[in-house]
Order: C-alpha cells, then structure tokens, then sequence
C-alpha cells in the first residue's frame, strides 16, 4: 500500500435497515481495535470519531420507503465527510452502520472521481444485490436500495445526494456473494446488466478466479472501492449481522478475497457495514472484520 493516511469515519446509525443495532457497528469494530491493528502493520490510522444524525423513530414505511428524511440527513452528512476525506488524499474507512450509508459514500466517491479524471470500479460484497425500489421492495427498507440510488433509480433527495445524476452506473458495480434478491429485484438486475458473481457461480469457479474477474481491466487511473457488508460472509463465522443468509464465502474463501484485492494496489476506500454487535457473541464477527480488513491492507502477502 501506499503511505496515504486511513481516516476512520463512524457512522453511528441503523436508520436504513430491517432490524435495530447496527448503530453499534463502529463501537464494536474499535473494541476489536481496527485502529490498532492497522497501525501495527506500519500503516498511518486516524479516527475521526463518529458522525451525528437523526435519531431512529422506527416507523413504519411510507410510499414504498421507511425514514426517508432521516436516510437522507444521515447521507448527506457521510457524503461531506467522505469527499473531504478524499479531497485531503486521504483514504476513507467508514465504519458503519447500516447498508443505505453507502449511497453518500459511494456518492462521494464518484464526484472525487469526476473532479479528478479517474475511473471507478466498486466491489459490492454482499448476501444482496441491494437493488430494490420503492414499488418492488419488499420490506421498505433503504439499505436494500443503496445500488438502485446510486445508478439514478430511487427518490430525488436521495439519487441527487452528490449533486450529479446518477452518481454512478451499473457498470462500476462487480457484486460478489450474492444469494438473496427478491424477485423484481432480479428483474433490475438482468435489465441493468450488472456483473454479478453469486454464490451458484462462486460455488463452479472458485473465489480465486471470481476475483481475477472483478479485479479484471483496471489501470493506474482506477480508483477501486470496497463495499463490505458483512452479511457477504457465512453466518457460521459471522453471526453479528442484522439479516444472516447461509451459503455464504467461508473464512478461507473470505480472505483469499481480500487478499487478491491487496495484491491489486488500487484500493482506495473501503466501507464496512451491517455488523450488528447485537446479534454477535463475544463480538465475534467484529474481530472476524477487523481480520479480513487487515488482509485487505496486505497483512498476508509477507510470504510473496
Ligand atoms: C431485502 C430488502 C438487505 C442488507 C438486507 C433485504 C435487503 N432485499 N440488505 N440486509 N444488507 O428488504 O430489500
Ligand atoms: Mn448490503
Ligand atoms: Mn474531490
Ligand atoms: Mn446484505
């Protein structure tokens, strides 16, 4: 990696999603000392603390969408903070929180790219596809939405977040370990021609090539994200999360991944979200994070 600064951003919330708890995500990623076992590896770690926002109500949807004024001022919050962070050459962590945070990091992201001519790609590791809208959505919930908002298709105040529309494209998105979308959700998907390696096809391929592929046809100029919701692991080794799905990357699986993304050099920010201390033991999934996200800064590649 390079010596760019890691600025940890936390965003204490769980207004988008399906259950309450994952407003203690960052907490539990500190006391499993992400910092600390960053800046063990030499690497340079700031915490910028947490951001502030809405408290959640828990109210029932309305119009196909539950908290939106509240989804809204979290973002718009996460987009500032992320794109100052960026804006500095630093590399942003957040630390959420729950999935629909992405839409202003990711937001932000793409506009430094726009200011700064350089190209996107987005690794979306996830049990979902989070492509939902408000008439298909089963739930109402907006962290089943981030990837739809991102690419134009949500409400105004949540699409326009950072000042363009779309903030991005299908395109950018290479989704890995998927295998829970609900049925329109699966017709969005097809109609958007996202590159999607589910878990069906992880399971014939095997992960090293899965990522040889999401990795595939970047450049010096590539800005690569990382989008990890932590339900993309198997809940046998990561119960802490708010919505668990079986058939997810095992540990050996998980962390071939995220070395193959280290080996690749262009990470450039990272989000880590849906951990939800709340359905943890021993804050289990939190270390279990904090692990991975280590081999994604290079912890693993002493033996190359
Ligand atoms: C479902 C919905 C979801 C995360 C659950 C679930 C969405 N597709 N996303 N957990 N991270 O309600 O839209
Ligand atoms: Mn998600
Ligand atoms: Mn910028
Ligand atoms: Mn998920």
């Amino acid at each position: 990696m390079s010596k760019q600064t890691i600025a940890l951003v936390g965003v204490p919330t769980d207004i988008g999603a399906g259950h309450r708890g994952a407003s203690m995500g960052p907490e539990a990623l500190r006391v499993a000392q992400i910092a600390e076992k960053l800046r063990a590896r030499g690497l340079d770690v700031v915490d910028r603390g947490n951001l502030h926002g809405p408290h959640n109500p828990w109210l029932p949807p309305v119009n196909g969408y539950r908290h939106l004024a509240e989804v809204v001022a979290w973002n718009q919050v996460v987009h500032a903070a992320i794109h100052d962070e960026l804006a500095h050459d630093r590399l942003p962590v957040m630390l959420g929180g729950d999935h629909c945070l992405a839409i202003g990091s990711i937001s932000a992201i793409a506009r430094h790219c726009r200011e700064q001519g350089r190209k996107l790609r987005v690794l979306w590791l996830d049990a979902h596809a989070d492509f939902n809208t408000a008439t298909i959505t089963p739930s109402g919930n907006i962290h089943g939405m981030p990837v739809a908002c991102l690419c134009g298709n949500g409400p105004a105040e949540l699409v326009g977040i950072g000042g363009h529309v779309p903030a991005t494209a299908p395109g950018v998105f290479r989704q890995i370990g998927i295998r829970s979308v609900d049925e329109g959700e699966k017709q969005l998907v097809r109609e958007a021609k996202m590159a999607v390696h589910d878990m069906r096809s992880i399971d014939e391929v095997g992960m090293r090539r899965t990522m040889e592929e999401a990795l595939a046809d970047m450049d010096g100029d590539t800005h690569l994200h990382v989008s990890f919701d932590v339900d993309f692991l198997d809940p046998g080794i990561a119960p802490g999360v708010g919505t668990t799905v079986r058939g997810g990357p095992n540990y050996r699986e998980a962390q071939l991944c995220m070395e193959m993304i280290a080996d690749c050099g262009r990470l450039r920010s990272l989000d880590i979200v849906e951990l939800n201390p709340a359905f943890d033991k021993r804050n289990q999934t939190a270390k279990l994070a904090v692990d991975l996200v280590e081999s994604l800064f290079g912890k693993s590649t002493l033996l190359r």
